[in-house]
């Protein structure tokens, strides 16, 4: 299953069609996976470190101040699904707190990133079973065998908000199918980013330095060599909504002419002002997250949060 996984992110014409899909729809959208080529991970990186970017900083207080009560429910001998394999630092607050871990399972869709965070972790944990997988989370995924054999309980961790992408229809989706990898006596500990004040979350995805901006339009270079596509990325610009309605941030690439660009052999019509919607990034209060997850089996046994109240971190039981 991991030789297949890796195969179908990387297989270019995958890239071409999830292109195509997403760019001959009205409006047009792009999927936020495909940020994370080599170089979209090393901006997010970067973004992790802005000063408006409060999340990751948040996130991992309340990680640190945690770690010993996840460890302590979870119990001895357990093997750490990981969904957010790209942030090594979380992973580390985790693991090193763990009694005795069997395996490591971090799940991500840029194979460099994955590469190097599971060589990083393999050295300093010696004798635990690394077991990466290649593969969009959204998609259903088995577990490598050698890791569906361990007796041990099962702890799925999902930080970073990366839920928040999802649409709350498809995080339900997300939610049940973890549910059943991780078994009825499973854990899940989710990071959900907090409803707060429009200038502070729009400050946060339209940083000054531009980062948030380089990250957008890495896109349209990414499919210039992955997809047969012609962009111009100086005729896009980065553009960031607060969707009341729907209670989530949005990206979006806006076009600043008419034009047309080719993408795998096929013209692709752009209005002046007319957007690719690339991201959604959901916030929820700690009553709206709990509310999804018991539709998808779980239930929020915890809710932490920390001090200035901008991030949450639910842990959750069948
Ligand atoms: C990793 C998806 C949670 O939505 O905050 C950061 C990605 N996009 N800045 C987010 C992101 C722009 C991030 N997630």
């Amino acid at each position: 299953p991991r030789a297949r996984a890796a195969a179908a992110a990387t297989d270019p014409s995958d890239i071409e069609t999830q292109a195509l899909r997403g760019l001959t729809r009205t409006p047009k959208c792009l999927p936020p996976a495909l940020f994370y080529d080599d170089r979209g991970s090393v901006l997010f990186d970067r973004i992790t470190r802005l000063d408006a970017y409060y999340p990751t900083r948040a996130e991992t207080a309340i990680l640190r101040r945690r770690a010993p009560e996840i460890a302590t429910h979870a119990g001895s001998g357990a093997v750490l699904v990981d969904y957010g394999a790209g942030s090594s630092v979380k992973t580390r607050l985790v693991l090193d707190a763990l009694d005795r871990p069997a395996a490591w399972v971090p799940i991500d869709v840029s194979a460099g990133h994955l590469e190097r965070a599971a060589a990083a972790i393999a050295r300093d944990h010696p004798g635990l079973l690394v077991a990466p997988v290649v593969a969009d989370f959204t998609a259903a995924l088995d577990l490598p065998d050698a890791v569906t054999a361990l007796p041990g309980p099962r702890l799925g961790f999902f930080p970073g908000s990366t839920i928040g992408n999802l649409a709350p229809e498809e995080a339900v989706a997300f939610l049940r199918r973890a549910a059943c990898l991780l078994g009825r006596d499973g854990r899940l500990i989710v990071g959900v980013d907090l409803v707060k004040d429009e200038d502070r979350l729009i400050a946060a995805y339209d940083d000054p330095e531009g980062v948030t901006a380089a990250f957008n339009l890495n896109l349209l270079a990414r499919l210039n060599r992955e997809a047969r596509a012609d962009f111009d990325p100086t005729a896009f610009a980065h553009r960031v909504r607060w969707n009341a309605g729907l209670c989530r941030i949005e990206m979006h690439l806006e076009s600043l002419t008419d034009q047309v660009v080719s993408v795998a052999g096929r013209p692709i019509r752009f209005r002046a002002g007319e957007t690719i919607h690339t991201e959604n990034s959901h916030k929820y209060t700690p009553e709206t997250f709990a509310r999804l997850a018991r539709r998808a089996g779980w239930r929020s046994q915890a809710c932490w949060t920390d001090a200035a109240r901008d991030f949450s971190v639910h842990e959750l039981v069948q």
